[in-house]
């Protein structure tokens, strides 16, 4: 480990120490290699998208927009191999909200993502993607139903 020694003006120092203080992190040299992992993850992916990565994906759907539900498991069922877990909660009488883990190739799983939030009736859809290093990529479903 290398110790690095960085200035920056007192306002911005504040921040900081609210942020370690707001995020409980035990101290500044945590916070700040979550930062610095953060931003390079975010430019590793920026710069390949076919960088692989998980992901989450979560989103509130109208329960009762016309045939939503059942497009929207189409949707998973036909991206089989990008979606391989979902969780679905029943918020209320109209709307559920979803949560769906995928892996893949970061602009698959962003195109899949899209695809989901972009239909009508779905709300607050929300990416996060996590930069991984997978062993053995060939892992994906191969298996023939
Ligand atoms: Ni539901």
């Amino acid at each position: 480990m290398r110790r690095l020694t960085i200035s920056v003006d007192n306002a911005l120092a504040d921040a900081f120490d609210e942020l370690v203080k707001k995020k409980s992190y035990l101290n500044r040299s945590e916070a700040f290699r979550d930062l610095v992992r953060k931003e390079l993850g975010d430019a590793e992916l920026e710069d390949s998208d076919s960088s692989w990565c998980v992901g989450t994906l979560t989103y509130v759907y109208d329960h009762h927009a016309r045939q939503l539900a059942n497009r929207l498991t189409e949707m998973q069922h036909n991206h089989h191999d990008i979606v391989v877990a979902s969780q679905h909660v029943h918020l209320d009488h109209n709307n559920c909200l979803e949560t769906l883990i995928m892996r893949g190739r970061a602009n698959e799983v962003k195109a899949c993502a899209h695809a989901i939030t972009s239909q009508t009736g779905v709300h607050h859809g929300n990416l996060h993607i996590i930069p991984v290093e997978l062993s053995s990529p060939s892992t994906r479903m191969a298996t023939k139903f």
